[in-house]
């Protein structure tokens, strides 16, 4: 039986990786940081099939410690903060976690069994104000956060990693992926999440910032399948996940609520308070060398996903 240890397994992608590692037959171990209250949402369900391990990015002697345990065959490392906005108002803790916390995990299992496969959760923040379009894994990175630049030096602190100790480190840069699982402060959740309770009129309206940006969305649970593929090739290497597809935040929104019946130009104020002090305008991946070398396609369609969230956060307030 294989055994694997993934950070930040309480969000949205550690929940579903953890499921599909499962299905597969890993012993599956998560590291879990102490709060003080619970928040197993997204793992409540597979809780007696998983083993929780204490510990924190930013914190080296408790990763050593996660690495004894586990003795994972593959570890991966989903722990961020990852919301970019609070990247502003917290950019030394954004740094600390989702930078140097990079180099605490590679470190522990350097340490401690350095044949283990790693995966470093990379993202397409990390192209920012895009030099070229669409991106794809030898596009340079230009990022526009302190999330962004944090994620640029966990991408390379793997690639020195590999090249300096010969280690199995391998980043997906990931193009934005949802599902109800999602965070309420990421844009597509917010938005499904406040359609939901306007039709159920516990709410009256949906404040947004910029309605322009265009991202490249797809659902959770296709994206943990390529992160598992990535780690079973013969050689480790980087891989842009995406879904060959742009959309607005507008068409996110004129599509969920006409799902609902509703006219959205009824409901949404727009709020500067959520305008960002440097904006990603588009992203948009180009997925062919995960298409080629790992057989990756994503399943669910950009209105497929939003009609799933919606649905979701109806039945929940139902
Ligand atoms: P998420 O829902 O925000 O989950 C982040 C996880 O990291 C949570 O389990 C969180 O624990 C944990 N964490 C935060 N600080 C930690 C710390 N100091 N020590 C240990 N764990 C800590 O993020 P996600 O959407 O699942 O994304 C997973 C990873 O992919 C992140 O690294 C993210 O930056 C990256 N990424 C995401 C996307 C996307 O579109 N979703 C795209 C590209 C890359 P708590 O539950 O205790 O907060
Ligand atoms: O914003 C705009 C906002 O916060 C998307 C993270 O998973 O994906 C995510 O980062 C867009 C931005 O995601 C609101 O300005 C408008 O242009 O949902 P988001 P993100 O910043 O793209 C990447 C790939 C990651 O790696 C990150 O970890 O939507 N927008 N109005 C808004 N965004 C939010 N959050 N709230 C608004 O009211």
């Amino acid at each position: 039986m294989k055994s694997t240890l993934i950070t930040g397994i309480t969000g949205q992608d550690g929940s579903y990786l953890a499921e599909f590692l499962l299905k597969k037959g890993y012993k599956v171990y998560g590291l879990k940081r102490r709060t003080s209250t619970e928040n197993n949402e997204n793992i409540g369900h597979i809780q007696n099939q998983i083993e929780l391990i204490s510990g924190d990015l930013n914190d080296l002697p408790s990763l050593i410690e996660a690495i004894r345990i586990s003795k994972p065959d593959e570890v991966y490392n989903l722990g961020a903060q990852s919301f970019v906005e609070c990247s502003w108002s917290q950019p030394i803790y954004t740094t600390e976690i989702t930078a140097l916390g990079v180099t605490n995990i590679l470190e522990a299992i350097r340490l401690v069994k350095p044949d283990t496969r790693f995966y470093q959760a990379s993202s397409s923040e990390m192209f920012g104000k895009v030099l070229e379009t669409p991106q794809k894994e030898t596009t340079p990175f230009y990022p526009r956060s302190p999330y962004g630049v944090a994620k640029v030096y966990g991408h390379w602190i793997s690639i020195n990693y590999r090249e300096s100790y010969n280690m199995f480190t391998s980043s997906g840069i990931l193009f934005n992926h949802e599902s109800p699982r999602r965070g309420l402060e990421f844009v597509t959740r917010k938005v499904t999440n406040t359609v939901a309770k306007i039709k159920l009129g516990l709410e009256d309206e949906l404040r947004l910032g910029n309605l322009y940006a265009k991202r490249d969305w797809g659902f959770a649970g296709d994206y943990v399948e390529a992160m598992w593929l990535m780690l079973q090739q013969d050689q480790p290497d980087d891989y842009v996940i995406a879904t060959g597809e742009t959309h607005t935040v507008k068409e996110l929104v004129e599509i969920a609520f006409e799902y609902v019946g509703l006219d959205w130009e009824k409901y949404v104020v727009t709020d500067p308070k959520f305008m960002r002090p440097a904006e990603v305008d588009i992203l948009l991946g180009n997925p062919q060398k995960a298409r080629k070398h790992l057989g990756w396609e994503p399943r669910v369609s950009f209105e497929e996903l939003i009609k799933m969230m919606v649905d979701s956060d109806l039945a929940k307030f139902k």
